[in-house]
């Protein structure tokens, strides 16, 4: 067993702290924490339990569902509904959302996620992650159909070289790491700032002949700039190393999907508060992400986020 080292507070302490922002919030983001923790556990030893792989069932989406997604899903939905301040559940692999307790019954709190984001990746053992975004549950009927700028909390969870949360409950972001000994999360730094300019954009370019013109024009420009690339297909890596190294990731609209792939509510939202929490942008192509009046639960959105400047640079050719 390790010492846990004096400076580095626990989830559970550093959100004691943060009690001011409302006790029931730090109990549905440690619900969220254990449920992350167990799927960790089952990420790392998928090889071995025989978890990897289609589940032979497809999600609303009609993607191919992994055993693990499926496993994901089930995780935090069975941690969320036993919180007692959780009262709706929105999940990527679900096709409605879930009203688990009605406020009058103390569900504060409406959660949505993507349980194991970029699941494409686990058999090679690329990085994956869990997205999620809490909001307040005071809509009559109940509904996690609200604008991104409501939201209370929103943070990732990274499996990969270690396990890593990035955490925001609307005034700064934390970095948490689970500490395999402890098998707690603990804040390794507080109020991450991203940098203002990196060169190098994120963005899968096979499929550049298929965005519009402007996301053509702005690879011209990163091209004669001498931008480096980085693309990993997995939003929380992609997200998680523009964050802290700077840059752009995008992902544009294509012919094919006129608004991109991503979903708004447990993609677009979550990591656009923490990438304007560090100090970022995140925009559709026109307007913030963060502004988006949500028409259905599955609603995708363009994404350009990271750094100001680089940001900009693609805006100004939109
Ligand atoms: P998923 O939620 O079904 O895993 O899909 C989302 C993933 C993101 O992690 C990633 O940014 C994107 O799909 C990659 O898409 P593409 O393969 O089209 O580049
Ligand atoms: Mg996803």
């Amino acid at each position: 067993m390790s010492e846990r080292p004096f400076q580095h507070p626990t989830l559970h302490e550093s959100l004691r702290s943060a009690a001011d922002r409302g006790e029931a919030l730090g109990d549905v983001i440690e619900s969220i924490a254990q449920a992350c923790r167990e799927i960790a556990g089952r990420v790392r030893r998928a090889r071995l339990q025989d978890i990897l792989g289609d589940a032979g069932s497809r999600n609303v989406h009609g993607e191919d569902q992994q055993k693990l997604d499926a496993l994901s899903n089930e995780l935090l939905l069975d941690h969320l509904a036993r919180c007692p301040a959780v009262g709706v559940c929105a999940s990527e692999e679900e096709e409605e959302a879930v009203v688990v307790r009605a406020r009058g019954d103390g569900g504060e709190f409406c959660v949505a996620y993507d349980p194991l984001d970029g699941s494409s990746n686990i058999d090679v053992a690329v990085n994956v992650g869990t997205i999620f975004s809490v909001l307040p549950n005071d809509l009559d009927p109940a509904s996690p159909l609200q604008r991104g700028e409501r939201q209370l909390a929103a943070g990732y969870v990274v499996y990969g070289s270690s396990v890593l949360m990035v955490l925001s409950l609307g005034d700064g972001v934390d970095l948490y790491v689970l500490d395999p000994d402890l098998n707690e999360f603990v804040r390794v730094e507080e109020r991450l700032r991203m940098p203002d300019r990196k060169r190098v954009y994120s963005l899968n370019e096979a499929y550049r002949d298929d965005f519009p013109e402007g996301y053509r024009n702005y690879l011209d420009y990163a091209h004669a700039n001498g931008y480096s690339s980085r693309y990993i297909g997995s939003m929380v890596g992609d997200v998680h190393r523009t964050l802290l190294k700077g840059g752009v990731f995008l992902y544009p609209p294509t012919s094919a999907a006129p608004s991109g792939k991503l979903r708004l509510l447990y993609e677009g939202n979550p990591m656009s508060l923490l990438i304007e929490q560090a100090g970022g942008t995140a925009d559709t192509g026109s307007g913030r992400i963060l502004e988006v009046e949500p028409g259905e639960l599955h609603q995708r959105t363009p994404v350009v986020l990271g750094s100001r400047e680089e940001v900009a640079h693609v805006l100004e050719r939109l």
